[in-house]
């Protein structure tokens, strides 16, 4: 994978989009310049079965037309049915090894890590990059662990590693810049950009930040 698809990470889901049309939502960050997306369908009157298959499926397509790569949070058999590019895991699911197994090769794993512990086995497993947070409060997820800002990543970076890091959770354009600069290689963001009043606008934002801070 290259490092740079993880600029700016759109993550969404049906629930994430305050009524909208998920489908257009995507358009318009993919319009505004998201690097990456993952199809995370969490919380509550969220999508099963064949309803999550064919957004899942719409959503990739989406995607696939605008040469951005397509992860699937979690759900494996899906990433498989719509031939996604890659899959997202939690710590608290399946081990690496058996993920590995399952999926095809070539495909991008990448993993939640909160501690410079779990990054150094996440990197030990080869996963292709990190999701590390969360950063700030969220609202987005209900189970999130202790917040402990961007100097967990300045921890992960000042033990050698030199993983592909996303920092993630409660991300605003506000913030963002003290993310880049703790060493992740970008951000990943929910609602800042699913609940924006334009999606287009949210995402260009984030993008000017990233090349002001990386540049
Ligand atoms: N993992 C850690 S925090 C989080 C996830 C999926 C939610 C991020 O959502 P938001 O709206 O960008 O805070
Ligand atoms: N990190 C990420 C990512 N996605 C998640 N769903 C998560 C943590 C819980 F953005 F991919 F890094
Ligand atoms: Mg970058």
């Amino acid at each position: 994978m290259k490092r740079e698809w993880l600029n700016l990470y759109f993550v969404m889901g049906s629930v994430d989009c305050n009524g909208r049309d998920p489908r257009d939502v995507l358009q318009e960050a993919i319009k505004g310049g998201i690097t990456l997306f993952q199809f995370r369908e969490k919380g509550d009157g969220v999508k099963v079965g064949v309803e999550k298959l064919s957004l899942a499926r719409e959503l990739k397509e989406i995607c696939k037309s605008n040469n951005i790569p397509f992860i699937v949070n979690d759900d494996i058999d899906l990433a498989l049915k719509v031939k996604a590019d890659g899959v997202h895991i939690g710590q608290e699911d399946a081990p690496f090894s058996v993920v590995d197994e399952l999926l095809a090769p070539g495909m991008i794993i990448g993993v939640s890590c909160h501690t410079v512990e779990e990054a150094a086995a996440a990197v030990n497993n080869w996963a292709d990059y990190i999701g590390v947070g969360p950063m700030y409060f969220t609202d987005t997820k209900k189970d999130i662990r202790e917040v402990k800002g961007p100097g967990v990543i300045k921890e992960i970076r000042n033990a050698g590693l030199t993983v592909p890091i996303v920092g993630i959770g409660g991300i605003t354009v506000e913030n963002a810049a003290e993310v880049l600069a703790a060493g992740a290689d970008g951000v990943a963001v929910i609602s800042a950009i699913s609940k924006a009043e334009s999606a287009l606008e949210a995402a260009k934002e984030f993008i000017r930040i990233h090349n002001i801070v990386t540049n």
